[in-house]
């Protein structure tokens, strides 16, 4: 049978590589020379395409295979696809939700927890031996703080239960207020973080929601009010959100994503109510290889002309 050419956009999983290179023909975009026609080269054998969360199967890059069957995304967020324009190529898309819940959700608490109690800043004052010359000031108490939920799917529920067992409240935005939860509803961002002392973003990245946490959501969160942002970079203004830090008009944030990854504003760095994350919500071994097997899965099934495990749309 002739091989099938399977394009991966960047170095995601090396358990990932093998798993495809043992069923298809690997070709590994980001070791091709600049300008050196590579996809020119194979693009009548690329039918494949697998990216991720930085990059993904834009306008341009479907323009230039006109082979592409499938994208299958090692991520769940699908904002790095074009989709309308694999709608209009009829190109099946495919991504790997439910296995990384559990992981971003235990993340999201590890910022809530690392912001208030400061952790990575008592870290740093043991490690430089500020300890010896005192104790390390107070911090605020987690258990009870009213959360808020900007989206309310796998994952935003997922941090819901969670938070809930540290008796916090909680409160969410989402298009449509849910029929199945006791959670309040907030019909505006706004509302939302005006009530919570922690406000979560963890909604999809789309035109809609692109930088739904601006000033007046920082205002409303106001001083004391921690934003954990475990979604996308571009879901909050992140000028707007240094300068909230800057001027004490926000209490603190936890940063799993920004907005132009790996670059994050250099101003965040000296702050103590600031945590960074490189972007690590689904980093374990675990889930990284099961959304790898979810990936191989989905262009198994394609390719043997079977039902998709994890479609789009
Ligand atoms: C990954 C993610 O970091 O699933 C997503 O949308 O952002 C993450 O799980 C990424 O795609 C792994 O390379």
């Amino acid at each position: 049978m002739e091989s099938i050419g399977v394009l991966m956009m960047c170095p995601m999983s090396s358990y990932l590589e093998n798993e495809i290179q043992k069923r298809f023909d690997l070709l590994r975009f980001w070791t091709a020379p600049e300008n050196s026609g590579f996809l020119e080269t194979h693009r009548n054998s690329i039918r494949a395409v697998v990216g991720n969360a930085s990059a993904g199967a834009d306008a341009r890059l479907i323009d230039t295979l006109p082979k592409l069957e499938i994208v299958s995304s090692f991520s769940v967020g699908l904002d790095k696809i074009d989709l309308g324009k694999c709608k209009e190529r009829g190109i099946r898309v495919t991504n790997t939700p439910d296995v990384l819940t559990e992981d971003v959700a235990d993340l999201a608490i590890g910022l809530m927890l690392s912001v208030l109690r400061r952790l990575c800043e008592c870290d740093r004052y043991v490690r430089s031996g500020k300890w010896k010359s005192g104790n390390y000031k107070l911090t605020t108490k987690f258990t009870g703080k009213s959360v808020g939920i900007i989206g309310l799917g796998r994952i935003g529920t997922a941090i819901a239960k969670r938070a809930e067992a540290f008796s916090c409240p909680i409160k969410y935005y989402s298009r449509t207020k849910k029929s199945d939860v006791t959670y309040k509803y907030y019909p505006t961002v706004v509302e939302l973080a005006r009530e919570s002392d922690i406000l979560v973003v963890a909604c999809p990245l789309s035109e809609e929601t692109r930088r739904i946490v601006n000033r007046e959501v920082m205002d409303a969160l106001g001083p004391k009010g921690v934003l954990i942002n475990i979604g996308r970079g571009p879901h909050v203004d992140e000028p707007e959100l240094v300068a909230a830090l800057k001027e004490g008009r926000l209490g603190g944030a936890g940063l799993d994503v920004f907005e132009n990854e790996p670059y994050v504003p250099e101003e965040l760095f000296g702050m103590e109510n600031v945590v960074l994350l490189p972007h690590v919500g689904s980093g374990t071994v675990e889930t990284r290889n099961a959304m790898a097997d979810l990936v191989v899965s989905n262009l198994v099934a394609h390719f043997a002309g079977e039902p998709l495990v994890t479609p789009v749309g």
